[in-house]
């Protein structure tokens, strides 16, 4: 079976962007792949968290990825630091990404060219950990959002990198990103990608939002003066990300379809549809996320997907170390 691997850092509240960019795809895929879904809390760090906050997140992630869907009997959902591997490999994957490579990622590059002060080391070098992540598990693919794709590129030049250096330690990943709802934009300014870090919180759908909130939201969306529902991301980027969440929502129904049936309609009637599709989604995700959090679920899942996760990547570390020239044998 081949397998698939991701992380969600839940540094706030999981929103639709997450889910429809990622969360979504880890479901779709856990029957077909051996998938391996993880909280990434060492990357939760590299900003800084309020300790409570932070724990609160934590828990509701793993509740959210079992509410959307996620099964433990079928896919592996770990805490990242259940598994040490991830730090010591990371290490060692640090060691082998030079500060060129570093430099060139644009999440980090954003960050700079904001101005914002104080930013960590752990920040800059978290495309390294990233690549320990997935490398430790051989991953034939890995679903992400858009915003992650060139992590995953340099995950796999650093694997060839070790594979020349050192003989085949590593297979070398695939990025698996959708063609639709890659890069769910912000509904107040869909200039941005829908993020966590909203200053505004009204471009942002949270996935445990409060539904006549999130309804609230949808209808105020920014759109344009044109009057006319039709797939244009450059030119009426506000309608097109609308219709990405319209079309994610419905089983990926074609562009061409959606604007066929509001050709002629206004744009009250359209986002009316959205958010009707919208709060369905949230409220089948709510239900289940309230079952979940009082059912013992998480404790269980997490256990046993740490003890899957231990197995393969304590190996796969044994194995990096070794060829590396790093033991002692005794
Ligand atoms: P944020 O900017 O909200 O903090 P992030 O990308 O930095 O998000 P994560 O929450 O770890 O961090 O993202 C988890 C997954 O969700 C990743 O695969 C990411 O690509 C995807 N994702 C995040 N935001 C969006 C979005 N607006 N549209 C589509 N996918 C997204
Ligand atoms: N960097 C990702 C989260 C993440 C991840 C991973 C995704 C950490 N490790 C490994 C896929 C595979 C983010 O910020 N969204």
């Amino acid at each position: 079976m081949k397998r698939m691997l991701s992380g969600i850092k839940p540094t706030g509240q999981l929103h639709l962007g997450n889910y429809i960019g990622a969360l979504r795809h880890f479901v779709e895929y856990q029957d077909e792949y051996e998938m391996f879904a993880f909280i990434a809390n060492l990357h939760c760090i590299t900003v800084p968290q309020d300790p409570k906050e932070l724990q609160t997140n934590l828990r509701d992630c793993v509740a959210l990825y079992l509410a959307c869907g996620l099964d433990p009997a079928k896919a592996n959902i770990f805490l990242q630091t259940d598994v040490r591997a991830h730090a010591q490999l990371g290490y060692i994957m640090c060691c082998h990404t030079y500060m060129g490579e570093l430099n060139r990622m644009t999440q980090f590059k954003d960050k700079m060219a904001h101005g914002e002060k104080n930013l960590s080391g752990g920040l800059y070098t978290y495309p390294s950990l990233m690549a320990a992540d997935i490398l430790l598990y051989d991953p034939d693919y890995v679903p992400v959002g858009e915003d992650q794709k060139q992590h995953v590129e340099l995950t796999r030049d650093l694997a060839i990198r070790f594979n020349n250096r050192y003989g085949d330690l590593f297979k070398v990943p695939e990025p698996l990103v959708a063609k639709v709802g890659a890069r769910i934009m912000s509904l107040s300014d869909p200039s941005k990608k829908m993020s966590k870090s909203d200053e505004t919180n009204k471009g942002c759908i949270y996935l445990l939002d409060d539904l006549k909130k999130a309804r609230k939201k949808v209808m105020s969306a920014v759109t344009d003066n044109c009057a006319n529902v039709h797939f244009d991301p450059e030119n009426q980027p506000g309608i097109s990300n609308l219709m990405q969440i319209l079309s994610s929502l419905s089983d990926e129904r074609p562009m061409g379809e959606i604007e066929a049936e509001f050709a002629g309609k206004g744009y009250g009637e359209f986002k009316r549809s959205v958010a009707d599709a919208v709060c369905a989604k949230l409220e089948e995700i709510q239900t289940r996320y309230n079952e979940v959090l009082s059912s013992g679920e998480i404790d269980r899942a997490l256990n046993s997907g740490a003890e899957r996760a231990n197995l393969i990547a304590d190996e796969k570390l044994a194995k990096v170390q070794k060829a590396l020239g790093m033991e002692i044998i005794r």
